[in-house]
């Protein structure tokens, strides 16, 4: 086990990560728990509805409806999963209510909201104008590709430009100033997935996972990559073979490498910080970033790994 030196830091998936890291970094530099900051960082990216692909405001399914799913972790015992919300803004929340309430891992559709309803969270609107907009000019087109973001065609990709500056999860690793790792991440999912399609990021082990003693992974991009090779907790178990988080990643990529027939443009990227605060982020393809903060201030940094480079 690698001794973590009392230096807190918080790391969150893309350019919406300083928007995350804004709401979560004060947690810890006032000694707060790690828990609180990632649940506080995922909570303001949820609640912005200029984010096109987290809480309010999110992507649509085919069906024009939009739902959530996320995830929170301490440790294999503490943790939880929630997925397709469709009437409440903040999965992470949900789900760490499910986790500190219930002896179970994963609750969905009604049945995790009347677990919410019951736990005092608030309904609130999902759909936005701008998400409708969208969505409605994707089910008008009768050049459509499925549903798969990587898919759309030019005019759709340049709609779906004007529309969102950002994409994808927001995936938060953090540590406190005890030591505490802790993780969380929420999504709308994939673009126009088919209704009723929950992707990797409820998913202990495929889109978030934390050992306290090793490390934590959280992953963005094509949950399906994810899934079928369960890749953070594929990047934990490296680590705790030996694998600096970099070597880690790099493992997880090489295996969603050999166990798919990729397309080009997909995507699937991970962070991944040690128990000792080292940490490292990497993707399948160029693009992906995080937000860094540290008592050195917050950065945007582009990833470390770029598979195949
Ligand atoms: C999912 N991994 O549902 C999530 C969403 C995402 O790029 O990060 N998309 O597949």
């Amino acid at each position: 086990m690698r001794r973590h030196m009392g230096k807190p830091i918080l790391l969150s998936t893309w350019a919406f990560g300083r928007i995350a890291n804004a709401a979560g970094w004060p947690v810890l530099l006032r000694g707060g728990k790690a828990i609180d900051a990632v649940e506080r960082a995922c909570v303001a990216v949820e609640s912005d509805p200029n984010v096109d692909s987290v809480g309010i405001g999110g992507t649509p399914d085919a069906s024009g409806k939009i739902t959530l799913d996320g995830s929170i972790m301490l440790s294999p015992e503490k943790s939880a999963g929630v997925a397709c919300i469709s009437n409440y803004a903040h999965p992470v929340s949900i789900a760490r209510k499910v986790m500190e309430k219930t002896p179970h891992k994963l609750l969905v559709c009604e049945g995790a909201e009347q677990f919410a309803a019951a736990n005092g969270f608030k309904k609130e609107k999902l759909m936005t104008k701008e998400a409708l907009e969208w969505w409605k000019k994707w089910k008008a087109d009768p050049k459509r590709h499925g549903f798969h973001r990587s898919s759309l065609h030019r005019e759709q990709q340049a709609v779906r430009r004007k529309i969102a500056k950002v994409h994808d999860t927001v995936g938060v690793l953090g540590i406190d100033r005890t030591g505490t790792l802790a993780g969380a991440c929420s999504t709308s999912g994939w673009a126009f997935k088919l209704a009723g399609r929950v992707g990797d990021s409820p998913i202990i082990g495929a889109g978030l996972y934390v050992d306290p003693k090793v490390g934590a992974a959280v992953a963005t991009g094509k949950g399906e990559l994810m899934m079928g090779v369960c890749a953070t907790f594929l990047a934990v178990e490296r680590m705790r073979m030996g694998d600096s988080p970099k070597e880690a990643i790099r493992a997880v990529l090489e295996r969603v490498d050999s166990s798919y027939k990729l397309e080009k443009k997909q995507q699937c990227a991970l962070i991944v910080l040690r128990a000792d605060g080292q940490w490292s982020c990497g993707g399948l393809i160029k693009g992906f970033s995080l937000a860094v903060s540290t008592d050195e201030g917050t950065q945007l940094a582009d990833a470390q790994l770029v598979f195949g480079n």
